[in-house]
């Protein structure tokens, strides 16, 4: 009986530590613990029939049954340990971060189309040999008006509607104001070029308040419209790309004489004629002329020593022909739809 006893117990201990190393996941894992060693268990269904022994088997076969009931927790225990190693693994494994992924892929963004005209113009004239100057944008009325020969109440006032501070400043209508500081600073020759911001105190279809010129200057002796006709003519070669013509018509600003408007050649019809162009197969593009000896005297340099040209255009023009823009006022409402195209 005590044998038979002694077997059925090794039997069932083969068995269940077998089942307990096959266990797969903790919850089943359990279930065996209840199965095997729970109070109505198939250990404690073995032991029940212990009552038929004599005390000194009974003692044998309960230490023995004792044995096996801790070597099964042992396998227990360990196993357990085991797999919640593995479930740790698994976690680790399918939380992992792929460092070696490439970034998101942030849009980088892109300068202002403007911006890529103003670069572009400020680069040309920097490669011509003009120095790039800057002035403020808050000026006198001496500056913007006074010393370019438009004298106050003078009808030459009426071409630009300005903007005046609070304390008596005038925001630049244009950019000839810096010209004015360099050639009270700098003696000739001087090749110098000014880009930047101007204001007036326009807002419609076809003007901003604020909008961007570029004015170059140059100042020497023997300086002629011959002069002023090449830098012209490479300039809008270059900003523009391609190749095309210029023509100068006469025209009048108060800082230069003679005055002139600079036609080029159609850049929508190569010059055979279009909507754009009204069927002449030119546009305006900007304007020039020789330095009006009334500004040399402002400055102080003698003008029956030194002569000089200056020509100026709108960069927010130049950029709509060289892009094919048709609305300014897409430059300034920032819609991505319109500058992701540049
Ligand atoms: C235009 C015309 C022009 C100038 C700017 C200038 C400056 C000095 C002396 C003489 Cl200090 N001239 N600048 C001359 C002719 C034309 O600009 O339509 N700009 C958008």
């Amino acid at each position: 009986m005590a044998h038979e006893l002694i077997e059925k117990i090794t039997e069932f201990e083969n068995l269940s530590s077998k089942a307990i190393q096959n266990s797969s996941t903790l919850a089943d894992l359990q279930d065996l613990r209840v199965k095997f060693l729970g109070k109505k268990g198939e250990l404690t269904q073995i032991l029940k029939t212990l009552g038929k022994l004599s005390p000194d088997e009974r003692k044998e076969i309960g230490a023995f049954a004792n044995q096996t009931k801790d070597k099964l927790s042992g396998i227990f225990d360990s196993q357990e340990i085991e797999l919640k190693k593995a479930e740790v693994n698994r976690l680790i494994a399918s939380q992992k971060q792929d460092v070696t992924l490439n970034a998101y892929p942030y849009a980088q963004g892109s300068k202002h189309p403007l911006i890529q005209v103003y670069d572009l113009s400020v680069k040309i004239f920097r490669e011509l040999g003009f120095d790039i100057a800057e002035g403020p944008e808050i000026e006198t009325d001496y500056y913007n008006f006074e010393a370019l020969n438009i004298p106050a109440n003078h009808p030459a006032r009426d071409m630009q509607d300005t903007f005046y501070t609070a304390e008596g400043g005038v925001l630049r209508t244009h950019t000839s104001p810096v010209q004015i500081h360099v050639m009270e600073e700098q003696k000739p020759p001087i090749a110098m070029v000014a880009p930047g911001v101007v204001y007036r105190c326009d807002s419609d279809q076809t003007h901003t308040p604020m909008f961007h010129q570029i004015e170059a200057l140059l100042v020497d002796k023997g300086i002629h419209f011959g002069h002023l006709k090449a830098v012209v003519q490479e300039f809008l070669r270059l900003v523009f790309e391609r190749d095309l013509q210029t023509r100068f018509r006469p025209s009048f600003f108060p800082f230069t004489e003679p005055s002139a408007e600079v036609d080029m050649t159609c850049v929508f019809c190569n010059g055979d004629g279009c909507r754009v162009c009204k069927k002449t197969g030119w546009l305006e593009i900007m304007g020039c002329g020789m330095v009006d000896p009334a500004v040399f005297k402002h400055v102080n340099i003698d003008s029956e020593v030194y002569s000089g040209f200056a020509f100026g255009a709108g960069l927010e023009r130049i950029t709509m022909l060289k892009y094919g823009i048709n609305d300014l006022r897409l430059f300034f409402e920032n819609d991505v739809r319109f500058l992701n195209q540049f």
